[in-house]
């Protein structure tokens, strides 16, 4: 056991530039955590705050795992870096290998990335390129969806469709499209997991083939379960029908598991819980259980074979980053699989997905909530908003649960939680019953 050194409280704290946050709200009344372990952040003034969020839907194996400390520390002494352009070392051969294995059909080729946004953008990178390699090259068009998260890069932000991360930017990559959300309170608030209304509106995807032709579209993303936005869980149907359009059109269907991949809805991945393979997966978060970052896309045999002609010496993608592969984070990712298959922690998840929906359904009722809604080990609850103080009520919820002892996450008026898979049944109904009575306390 490593002995915590714990930092002392910064001078100032105004040079880190904090992304998506309120800077000046943030420093004028600061929340740090200065240690971790298992279910539970130590604050800076020694609080213990329960981790209802798995830091940022990422932390899926509890704080500090010892396994992964020591795998880190291992590495770090062995082989710092090596690169991974025309060189290699064994770590990511072994670790891609690993990862194929735990993916259904033939999604059997990885590509690295270090974060959820790089690992989006090389997904829409290689499809482009993939239709090209193959002739198809006026196959540019790639199709997100209103309210998909896919991080930050130019790419994910022009796929993406929420508008604040969009509208300072420029006019962001040319040739997209959206498909509408599939967000509908009268149609299905209260909803226990996947909504019976709304497979139609995968439909809308042959509505956008007709405007541009099949012939323009190169990909379509979307997440299985839209997380960043509030917890939006497909329609049953929704996505075999997406994957069925794709199939008829020859357009590639891309997953962006960052958050759905690694346990969070009880099986290894959304494509497993669905029983829908799409043709390229990215992942991030829980691949390293956040330890160290890391992401990366999984690619269908076709889509790989597709770029392994022409002469051998030439670089078949040009495309990669600096620390594609890295030995930290390959390392951290090692040992984050072996404790989930060590403690079976997706079965884990799932076992406790149903005690989870009965615990956050029964916040039904509770002053200002107009929805609760649920999938594996994740949840979202909406509060009605105060008009002209869009976002306001939630905030409020988030900073007296936190000086209460718990962590949520907030996005607008809509409350997600998403605890670590380690979470145990007393642990589901500490978290409810301290957001019940700040639910209960709140204007
Ligand atoms: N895709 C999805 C589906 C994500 O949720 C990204 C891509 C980008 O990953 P990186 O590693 O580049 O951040 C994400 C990230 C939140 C929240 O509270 C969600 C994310 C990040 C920060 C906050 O909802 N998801």
């Amino acid at each position: 056991m490593q002995e915590l050194v714990i930092p002392s409280m910064p001078a100032s704290l105004d040079a880190f530039w904090m992304p998506f946050t309120a800077n000046r709200q943030f420093k004028s009344q600061p929340r740090l955590m200065v240690s971790a372990k298992g279910m539970y952040y130590t604050t800076a003034d020694d609080r213990q705050v329960l981790d209802g969020t798995a830091g940022l839907w990422c932390v899926n194996a509890g704080h500090c795992r010892e396994k992964i400390i020591a795998a880190i520390q291992t590495q770090a002494a062995t082989l710092d870096f090596a690169p991974t352009f025309q060189m290699g070392h064994p770590a990511p051969f072994a670790l891609a290998d690993r990862l194929a294995k735990m993916l259904p059909g033939d999604l059997n080729h990885v590509f690295f990335t270090n974060s959820g946004s790089e690992a989006v953008d090389s997904a829409l990178k290689i499809a482009l390129a993939y239709h090209q390699v193959r002739g198809e090259s006026r196959r540019t068009r790639l199709i997100g969806r209103e309210r998909g998260y896919h991080g930050v890069g130019f790419g994910g932000i022009s796929v993406g469709g929420i508008a604040p991360n969009r509208k300072s930017f420029g006019s962001l990559l040319p040739g997209v499209d959206h498909l509408p959300h599939t967000h509908n309170l009268e149609q299905n608030a209260f909803t226990r997991g996947q909504p019976q209304w709304g497979a139609h509106l995968a439909d809308e995807l042959e509505r956008l083939v007709t405007l541009h032709d099949a012939s323009t579209i190169a990909s379509v993303i979307v997440e299985p379960v839209a997380g960043s936005t509030g917890v939006l869980v497909p329609p049953k149907g929704y996505l075999e029908r997406l994957r069925a359009i794709c199939d008829r059109h020859g357009i590639l269907l891309i997953f962006d598991e960052v958050i759905t991949g690694f346990g969070r809805l009880g099986t290894g991945f959304a494509t497993d819980y669905f029983g829908v393979i799409p043709d390229l997966v990215c992942v991030a978060k829980g691949i390293t259980n956040a330890a160290v970052p890391m992401g990366a896309v999984f690619a269908r045999d076709g889509i790989y074979d597709a770029f392994m002609h022409g002469a051998e010496n030439a670089i078949e993608l040009f495309h990669g980053y600096t620390y594609s592969g890295h030995p930290l984070a390959c390392a951290a990712a090692q040992a984050t699989l072996d404790i989930y298959e060590e403690e079976g922690l997706f079965d884990h998840a799932n076992h406790l997905s149903g005690y989870w929906e009965e615990a956050v359904h029964s916040l039904k009722g509770f002053p200002h909530v107009i929805d609760i809604r649920n999938l594996g080990l994740v949840a979202g609850i909406e509060l009605e908003s105060i008009p002209s103080k869009v976002g306001s009520r939630a905030y409020d919820c988030l900073v007296r649960c936190f000086e209460n002892g718990l962590l949520i996450r907030t996005t607008g008026d809509i409350i997600a939680l998403s605890p670590p898979l380690i979470i145990q049944e007393h642990h589901i109904d500490h978290m409810i019953e301290m957001l019940g009575a700040v639910l209960k306390e709140i204007d």
